[in-house]
């Protein structure tokens, strides 16, 4: 099963001209008779079969040997994932019978030679199955991670250390729970279980810190919340309801629109300094619905619930400009702050929710759903712009005044605009479909036309340019993943060969950019001939950017979008199902 899926699903078309490097194609045909010679032998052996069983299949003994699947006895809900792909890195076992020796190191030597095959391929083709790398990535990631910065919030992959964001406060391990679900998700058991580990003995939320409501909320709670529905332990959804129950006093504002920033020991909030007269913002307290809905499902406190459908309610009774959301909201008196719109940093999760909020209710959620419908005709009609060269991108509206700059993170629209479409009113299907594939072209072409083939932070369609950074302060990649998940969502809906030969060309990007020995960093300019690193290993390249990648390249039944939303940090959440009131997140 290990192969399946990528062989059957392989990109199509490839390049002509990276087929002619002809050197590492015959290194290649060596390596191949080499393994054809390895394999032979394998099966000339005795009891070759059981092992090779072990090794390529997906065989029940192995999995009840080597993993540790869900816990039935752990599960509060009853709701456990079927994942159903693997991704295993090290399955087979040492066996006492004769001649395993010599077995085991002709296979151990053959897989070496694929190893070395693969990498020689990397830079020439993307025929090569990227599913494995995608898990091997995951793996360098986290193991340089484990090495060198075990329980702080991220690593610094150049100098080799912990590093920590204040975004967390003195809360610790960001990586660690950002990250689990996906190695439960690539069947990586082992570090899942270290993961686990760690969080049942040091994860400690008492601590006298301000904290991001928003950033925690995304990454803690929606981490603790996938990888208690993924694996059903116990542990995630007592520490998700305790950190849950700790952000409860950012919402004590006179309007009930929480603060952006909260001391998780004193209850005390405040908003960013810089934040429009102290505004709270859009995309922060706009992105908490989903998780603090899946909250009071799983302890049975309604207050959760409560005071994300009460900020519903606040934006509600407001006007909007153009039927427009500003990124700034006053939480004291309740009304806007700066006129400034966007559908990038500052106001994007914001729509992601209102339209994941309706799905994630079995369709139930009639509100969120016309405030996403209303809000994409409000976003059509004031920001969606074509360039000369007719480039579809979503602009900034500041005071009315339109600024034609996309940022990296507005790509993730192409995305949710696919993810939308079948649920557009009208007859807008196609059109929203039309509109979501030219987004993603022209993400695709942000990346195509920088030197090192990532995408900058921000482009812009104005002074004679189109999708390219042209402010220094905007060149800068940070690992981020919104064009690879919107490659993901559009290749399932559309399953046009091209999103998977984008996403090759990414992972081919980061490998040759942004992979060190220490792990993969952000670099500072991506039209630099050469990398200079950030030394940062963003928590969210492995929550997200691994995660989508490896979802782009597995079957569609992997995390079927019936079944899961995506929180904004790629944290898949069950559907509550209208149906089910007992246990609505039954998973297929
Ligand atoms: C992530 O933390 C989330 O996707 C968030 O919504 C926006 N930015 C980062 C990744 O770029």
């Amino acid at each position: 099963l290990l192969y399946r899926a990528v062989s059957g699903t392989r990109p199509k078309s490839a390049s002509p001209t990276s087929f002619r490097l002809t050197e590492k194609f015959i290194l290649l045909l060596v390596f191949s008779a080499f393994i054809t010679l390895c394999f032979g032998a394998i099966f000339f052996l005795p009891d070759s079969s059981k092992l090779l069983s072990g090794v390529f299949f997906h065989s029940s003994a192995v999995e009840t040997n080597t993993h540790t699947g869900p816990d039935s006895s752990d599960a509060g809900s009853g709701t456990h994932a079927n994942t159903g792909r693997t991704c295993k890195l090290h399955t087979e076992r040492p066996r006492p019978d004769g001649g395993i020796e010599l077995r085991t190191f002709l296979l151990l030597l053959s897989r070496l030679t694929l190893f070395i095959s693969h990498l020689l391929l990397l830079p020439l083709s993307p025929a090569t199955p990227p599913l494995p790398l995608s898990c091997q990535m995951m793996k360098h990631a986290w193991d340089s991670y484990k090495r060198y910065a075990w329980g702080s919030n991220e690593l610094r992959p150049v100098s080799k250390q912990g590093h920590s964001s204040n975004l967390f406060g003195s809360i610790k391990g960001a990586t660690i729970v950002d990250a689990l679900d996906t190695l439960y998700i690539m069947e990586m058991f082992e570090e899942f279980d270290a993961a686990t580990d760690w969080v049942e003995k040091s994860l400690d939320f008492n601590v006298n810190a301000e904290v991001s409501v928003f950033e925690v909320n995304i990454r803690f709670v929606g981490g603790l919340l996938s990888a208690y529905y993924l694996s059903g332990k116990e542990v995630f959804r007592r520490k998700a309801v305790e950190l849950g129950e700790k952000l409860l006093p950012a919402f004590k504002t006179p309007t009930g629109i929480p603060w952006a920033l909260l001391n998780l020991k004193s209850g005390i909030g405040r908003n960013w300094p810089w934040a429009s007269g102290g505004s709270s913002i859009l995309a922060e307290y706009g992105t908490l619905h989903l998780e603090f809905m899946h909250l009071s499902r799983l302890s049975g406190n309604p207050e959760f619930a409560q005071k994300v459908m009460n900020i519903r309610k606040v934006l509600n009774r407001l006007e909007k400009p153009q039927g427009l959301y500003p990124n700034y909201l006053n939480p004291n008196s309740g009304q806007w702050g700066q006129h400034h719109v966007s559908v990038g940093g500052l106001g994007d999760s914001f729509y992601e929710y209102l339209l994941k909020a309706w799905l994630m209710s079995d369709k139930t959620d009639e509100e969120g759903k016309k405030m996403y419908y209303d809000a994409l005709q409000a976003i059509e009609t004031n920001l969606m712009r074509k360039s000369t060269n007719g480039l579809t991108y979503i602009a900034e509206w500041k005071g009315g005044l339109l600024e034609h700059k996309m940022g990296h993170l507005t790509c993730f629209a192409g995305g949710m605009i696919a993810l939308g479409a079948d649920g557009a009113p009208g007859d807008k299907t196609g059109h929203q479909m039309e509109q979501a594939a030219e987004i993603a072209r022209t993400c695709h072409e942000s990346y195509a036309r920088t030197t090192l083939k990532l995408g900058p932070e921000a482009f812009r369609f104005d002074g004679g340019v189109e999708a390219i950074a042209t402010r220094q302060n905007e060149k800068y990649f940070i690992l981020r993943p919104e064009v690879i998940e919107t490659y993901m969502y559009m290749w399932r809906f559309t399953h046009d060969p091209k999103y998977r030969e984008w996403g090759w060309e990414a992972v081919q990007a980061l490998e040759q950019h942004c992979r060190v020995e220490g792990g993969y960093s952000g670099v500072r300019d991506v039209y630099a001939s050469s990398p200079n690193y950030d030394d940062v290993q963003q928590s969210f390249y492995l929550a997200e950017t691994l995660k989508y990648l490896y979802l782009l390249f597995s079957e569609d039944d992997h995390l079927p979008f019936e079944h899961w939303v995506f929180n904004t940090e790629a944290h898949p959440l069950p559907v509550i199902r209208k149906d089910k009131t007992d246990r609505p997140n039954e998973v297929e």
